[in-house]
């Protein structure tokens, strides 16, 4: 049994009598209260999910385990690829799951974990060929997520009758390792099939998931770079995001990995979360066509943004449901876009973008943050390094997202959280108790 599986037993079981201890002594205990707005307006802000593996701070942004985005890039410093200066994802993901930071020899195990099982099975590659050519790359993604529902060793073993509670997160590990280890492979399929005259790049057994997955596109240094940084810039947001909680609650009702994550990528898809990166590239790529192709002026850009907002569409990557500053992992890739790409004229677009953007959406007075997200840098890195089909960009995130998500269903079924279940209440209840007040 691997290291990491042996870690994470004893962490889960030293964890899990606080979350009895608060569930008996303490359960009543109010930490929130809803009002109509929270119950219209999609139960923002309203705290009802537990996890460890990342907090999202409103002013602060994200941390995963207690660290900000440049102290996790430093912790893992030990892990950073030779020529490289981004961290394996297997070293990230052993930190996730753990809290600590591994040894050289145990993200080395991780490695090897991976390579074992990331084959990409026959039967998923026949499901993603018979699918329309023009499939958007998100629903070959979640469709091949669920074709490997029938590998799923959770399923397996529940269907044998005998798996007690405190066992399941074992085979939901397992799941996980495999889902984590293929996710790439399949993301790389997709991509040469539909983008690359469906010419392929074989997997090479040397290199860490983050330069696998370069190669296996056809990219070559620093992409491998951006690879890693985007999977563990993209790998978690706490738990109430669209893809975090609808895994977390598709996996409440006792489903697998598989099923879970394939419905997390479903929400992914949508344009108010990960589509957005695909759609901020969309925007500035018809900003510049309006000018052929010259950088605008800020009153242009200005512009630009009001007839935006004016035809009644948001300003994709920009505004956050929890954050209220400037995204760190905007932050993080301005940084690494500064080093490798200064000159890029869209990279100088999104720096101009973020000194007028917040001006105008504070003008316009709607949103509660104007400030960027992660969508409003990712596209422009990619489409600089010739991952110009920017369909795919959603599937980079969920590649990334599949990190955090798995991590959390790992501990969910290991601290035995509860089937998800709100209440809902009609509107003429609601109409009665605005009515007393
Ligand atoms: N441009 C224009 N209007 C915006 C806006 C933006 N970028 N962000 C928010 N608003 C509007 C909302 O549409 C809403 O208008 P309404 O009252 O007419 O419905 C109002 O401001 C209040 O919204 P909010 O409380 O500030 O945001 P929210 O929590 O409801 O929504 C989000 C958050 C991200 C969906 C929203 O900011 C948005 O649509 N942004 C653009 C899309 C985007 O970048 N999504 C990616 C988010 C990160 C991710 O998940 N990957």
């Amino acid at each position: 049994e691997s290291t990491l599986k042996q870690v994470l037993k004893q962490k889960i079981e030293a964890f899990r009598p606080r979350i009895q201890k608060l569930n008996k002594e303490f359960g009543e205990v109010v930490i929130d209260k809803v009002n109509i707005g929270q119950a219209i307006g999609g139960a923002r802000d309203v705290r009802c999910l537990v996890t460890d593996i990342s907090y999202l701070d409103p002013q602060e942004g994200i941390r995963f385990r207690g660290k900000t985005i440049p102290e996790t890039f430093e912790a893992l410093k030990a892990h950073v690829v030779p020529g490289g200066e981004m961290p394996t994802v297997e070293s990230f993901f052993y930190f996730l799951l753990t809290g600590e930071i591994p040894t050289k020899e145990q993200a080395q195990e991780v490695f090897a974990e991976f390579k074992k099982r990331e084959a990409l099975p026959q039967y998923v590659i026949d499901v993603l060929r018979a699918m329309p050519r023009d499939s958007h790359p998100m629903a070959m993604f979640s469709a091949g997520i669920v074709t490997m529902q029938r590998e799923s060793v959770f399923a397996k073993r529940y269907g044998e009758g005998n798996l007690k509670k405190t066992d399941m997160w074992d085979p939901m590990y397992e799941d996980a390792m495999t889902l984590v280890a293929r996710l790439p492979v399949l993301a790389a399929y997709i991509y040469r099939m539909k983008y690359k005259g469906d010419t392929h790049i074989a997997s090479d057994a040397s290199l860490d998931l983050g330069g696998n997955f370069a190669k296996m596109i056809g990219q070559v240094k620093p992409y491998d770079d951006v690879a890693r940084m985007y999977f563990i810039l993209h790998s978690d947001h706490e738990s109430g995001n669209v893809s975090a909680h609808t895994s977390h609650l598709v996996a409440s009702a006792l489903s697998d990995a598989y099923y879970s994550y394939s419905a997390g990528i479903n929400g992914l898809a949508g344009p108010l979360h990960g589509l957005a990166n695909q759609e901020v590239l969309g925007w500035i790529q018809q900003t510049m066509k309006k000018l052929n192709n010259q950088v605008p002026s800020k009153e242009q850009l200005k512009q630009f943004l009001w007839d935006t907002l004016n035809s009644g569409q948001v300003i994709p990557g920009y505004g956050h449901a929890v954050l209220r500053k400037t995204d760190p992992r905007y932050t993080a890739q301005n940084e690494f876009a500064k080093k490798h790409l200064p000159n890029d004229p869209l990279f100088q677009l999104v720096n101009m973008i973020y000194e007028v953007a917040p001006g105008v959406l504070t003008e316009h007075g709607k949103t509660k943050n104007p400030w960027p997200n992660v969508d409003a840098h990712s596209g422009v890195i990619q489409w600089y390094y010739g991952v110009r089909e920017w369909d795919f960009y959603t599937v980079l995130f969920g590649v990334g997202r599949a990190l955090g998500v798995l991590a959390n269903l790992v501990w969910d079924r290991g601290l035995g959280y509860a089937i998800e279940r709100p209440k809902s209440v009609t509107t003429e209840m609601l109409e009665k108790w605005a009515h007393e007040g």
